[in-house]
């Protein structure tokens, strides 16, 4: 339905490298609904939960670090296959397979500092967005774009 949601963060070095607002607008353009947002930076403990199904990955430790390494920009979205097509404007894991025109197609090149990160599934996404935000911070608003974005 119109009401999925994703949990979409901007990582620390996008971050700092200014991308918050080119991402933002990405989301916003292609029509999604901003339901919450706030800058975190989270502990490492938070990160591994986050992360928990990479745990026996050799760049497990690396991540979490580069994670906890500064401000990060967290984010829910909504909207009609938010998740999915969340994933297509982010762009394939490794930016030197993402697509120009994705996120990380545009913006990256090393796997190990690729900007972004979205849910890659409705179950996950859920976890995800219960792990970084508290229910009264998820807003409840109807865009008057609604009906000229959905038929
Ligand atoms: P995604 O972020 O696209 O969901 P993932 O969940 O498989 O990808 O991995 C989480 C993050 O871990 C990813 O955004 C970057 C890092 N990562 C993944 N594969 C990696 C690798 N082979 N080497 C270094 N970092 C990697
Ligand atoms: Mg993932």
């Amino acid at each position: 339905g119109i009401n999925e949601q994703t949990f979409i963060a901007v990582k620390p070095d996008g971050v700092q490298r200014g991308l918050i607002g080119p991402i933002i607008s990405r989301f916003e353009n292609r029509g999604f609904k901003l339901v919450a947002i706030k800058m975190v930076v989270a502990s490492k403990e938070h990160l591994e939960k986050h992360y928990s199904d990479l745990s026996d990955k050799p760049f497990f430790g690396g991540l979490v670090s580069y994670m906890a390494s500064g401000a990060i920009c967290a984010m829910v979205w909504e909207g009609r296959d938010v998740v999915k097509t969340g994933r297509a404007i982010l762009g394939a894991t490794k930016p030197s397979e993402s697509s120009p025109g994705t996120i990380r197609g545009d913006y990256c090149i090393d796997v190990g500092r690729n900007v972004c990160h979205g849910s890659d599934a409705v179950e996950s996404a859920q976890k995800e967005i219960a792990l970084w935000f508290d229910k009264s911070e998820i807003t409840s608003w109807k865009s008057a774009q609604q009906s000229w974005i959905y038929e």
